[in-house]
């Protein structure tokens, strides 16, 4: 049995053996976070568990078409009290993705790490981490099987609803002989591609088109046209009445731009700290990156927070990214 069959072995046996469980998806949490949680959920239900789904922040509303949304507790608005000693942590690269949520954690906690980043330091008592599969609900489908779980349409939509996010609508270099194998045969279930697509995909909010018209401004490309940076201030944030939801997809408009490898998007969630995303086309390993400055991710698309200001996070992030291409930043 390989390693990975064991620890699905062993991910199975950990929810069958426990009554109790608090899930976890990851800070900022996208479609395949948030599936994963939710596809936890049912699984568990299956077994007649009981459980509490927590995310750091706000959950997306644009995914609350997924079964059992609701249940997803907004620790920001509402705090618990309750600890548990079993967690399910979902897409989380490291513990610090899971964002604030280790006050909810007992002494004697056991954690299951289930992820697909290349970046995961192992952070749970079982880890289990594919890291060739597309999206952490690759990993569920597989989970789903090897605890012979029951396929119905609200698990399918789930695990759907990851495939479909984590690989930009089954565009992105990830999207594999298996995640269309996969993604056919949840579509016998009855999951509808095109609703799913369209919430997930093609609609945006009026506040990303507003963020949109002020950042496109700030469009700088250095590096002989290989890097395109994208800033929002704190200022464009409140002027476009935006939250950090909106920021979702910005910083493609970097990357896609002919000829640009890497595209940068430097955002100031707040006076002093800065959010930074990296996308790149395909030459530069960004995850490496990130993970120089404290974050982590996947070699197409990464991430980390900064603290400091806007200007200083982009000059350092430039600086970094001469020694990689072996570009000066103003060529
Ligand atoms: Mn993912």
């Amino acid at each position: 049995m390989s390693a990975y069959e064991n620890a699905l072995r062993e991910a199975v046996q950990f929810m069958r053996e426990h009554e109790r469980f608090l899930i976890v998806s990851h800070v900022s949490p996208d479609g395949d976070t948030t599936s994963a949680a939710l596809a936890t959920a049912l699984m568990l239900e299956q077994l007649g568990k009981s459980y509490v789904i927590v995310n750091e922040g706000a959950t997306p509303a644009k995914f609350d078409f997924l079964p059992r949304f609701a249940r997803i507790v907004n620790l920001a608005e509402q705090p618990l009290q309750e600890t548990f000693s079993h967690v399910i942590a979902v897409d989380a690269a490291d513990s610090r993705r899971m964002g604030a949520v280790s006050h909810l954690f007992s002494p004697d906690v056991q954690l299951l790490n289930i992820d697909h980043h290349p970046t995961n330091d192992c952070f749970g008592s079982l880890n289990l981490i594919r890291t060739d599969a597309a999206a952490t609900v690759e990993i569920m489908y597989d989970l789903v099987e090897a605890g012979g779980f029951h396929l119905d349409e609200e698990l399918a939509t789930c695990l759907y609803t990851g495939l479909v996010t984590d690989t930009g609508g089954f565009r992105y270099a990830n999207t594999s002989a298996e995640v269309m194998k996969i993604a056919s045969r949840l579509l016998g279930y009855g999951v509808k591609p095109g609703e799913i697509a369209d919430r997930c995909l093609e609609s945006i909010t009026l506040g990303h088109v507003r963020l949109l018209e002020r950042t496109l401004g700030s469009l700088t490309l250095t590096h002989g046209r290989m890097v395109a940076a994208l800033k929002v201030t704190r200022r464009d944030l409140v002027e476009a009445g935006a939250s950090s939801d909106d920021l979702g997809g910005l910083v493609n408009y970097a990357r896609n731009i002919e000829g640009v490898e890497v595209g940068l998007l430097l955002t100031e969630v707040e006076a002093g700290l800065v959010k930074a995303n990296l996308r790149s086309r395909r030459q530069v390993d960004v995850s490496k990156v990130a993970k120089s400055f404290g974050g982590g991710g996947h070699a197409r698309a990464a991430g980390y927070t900064y603290h400091g200001s806007i200007e200083d996070a982009l000059q350092e992030l430039l600086d970094k990214l001469s020694e990689l291409l072996g570009v000066e930043k103003d060529a």
